[in-house]
């Protein structure tokens, strides 16, 4: 097959999106055998090739047709897109999916001596960055005039050094701050990894592939929120019990071997299932309950 009858996705190369991303389209049955250090693979069942980059280059390769698809973080993705714009460029592409993965906060973080309380307490500072654009576009949002010092890593050493009074950087779990003396004071962007597409109209070879693609990736993220229980209850509780539960259709209804007034119930539940709903179901006569992990979803 021709190669520009394959659809084309940029991947990160080495990260933290990388296992992630290869684990999405694994599980949507898409498989690559890719040898070390190689920057293309083909996919072995489908008409579909992955270009492995630095993430910093996949808004690019998709905004320039390069690439017909890409898995970016949000954040890479608006920085990217703001700096074109800064600078008389279009930046366009279509955001097709949230992918639940990848999750992080752009936050603006102090030394823990210096108190924060609004955002016009930044008016004068200076804040070291790597998302310059972002944070600027936030400052202007909130007509708030500061320095903005753009660095390319180790941003959280910038007030140490007396090179910054505050610092604007990815956060998740929150521990490199807490090691560097600093504190998150404002969340300016919550960020995922996202399924990007090029503008750039697809063949409708290329169309039919993305289409069977998507109803995968809807499959996996509906699958990864739901859940499988599996209970055993009084046929006389039946209709309590699913007033209770969140589930996507009537429950399956098995009868079980020498026992009349109980039977086995199985749910599919459109999310995840909590210790409460479980105590609830219990009281309500439930006994036995399982909550199982979904792979695959097709509705
Ligand atoms: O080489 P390449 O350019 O491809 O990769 P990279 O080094 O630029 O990016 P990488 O692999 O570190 O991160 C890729 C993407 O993962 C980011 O663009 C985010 O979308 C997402 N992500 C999620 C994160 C984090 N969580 C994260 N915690 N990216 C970076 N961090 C860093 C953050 O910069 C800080 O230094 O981790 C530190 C904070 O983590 P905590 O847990 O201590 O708060
Ligand atoms: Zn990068």
């Amino acid at each position: 097959m021709l190669a520009k009858e394959r659809l084309r996705i940029a991947l990160q190369k080495k990260g933290r999106l990388n296992q992630d991303s290869l684990d999405l389209l694994a599980r949507c049955g898409i498989t690559f055998r890719i040898a070390s250090n190689a920057l293309f693979a083909r996919c072995e069942n489908l008409p579909i090739d992955i270009l492995l980059v630095r993430d910093d280059d996949i808004p690019t390769l998709v905004m320039d047709g390069v690439c017909d698809l890409g898995i970016v973080g949000e954040n890479v993705l608006l920085e990217k897109q703001l700096y074109q714009y800064n600078n008389g460029h279009s930046a366009k592409f279509n955001l097709i999916r949230k992918l639940g993965f990848s999750c992080c906060r752009l936050s603006i973080a102090f030394p823990e001596k210096v108190s924060y309380a609004r955002v016009q307490d930044l008016t004068g500072l200076r804040i070291a960055t790597s998302y310059p654009n972002l944070l600027g576009a936030y400052l202007k949002d909130h007509h708030v005039r500061a320095d903005i010092l753009s660095i390319s890593g180790s941003v959280e050493i910038a007030p140490k050094l007396g090179m910054a009074d505050a610092i604007c950087d990815l956060v998740s779990s929150g521990r490199t701050l807490e090691e560097n003396g600093l504190y998150e004071a404002s969340v300016i962007l919550q960020s995922q990894a996202v399924l990007i597409q090029s503008l750039n109209p697809l063949s409708q070879l290329k169309e039919d592939i993305l289409d069977l693609m998507l109803r995968r990736v809807d499959g996996v993220l509906a699958a990864k929120e739901s859940k499988y229980i599996l209970f055993h209850a009084p046929r006389a509780a039946l209709q309590k019990i699913q007033s209770i539960l969140p589930c996507f259709e009537s429950p399956t209804i098995i009868p079980l071997e020498g026992c009349d007034e109980k039977v086995s119930v199985h749910v599919v539940s459109p999310e995840g299932v909590f210790w409460k709903t479980l105590e609830n179901l219990k009281q309500a006569g439930a006994s036995s309950i399982l909550v199982m992990p979904i792979e695959k979803m097709m509705r």
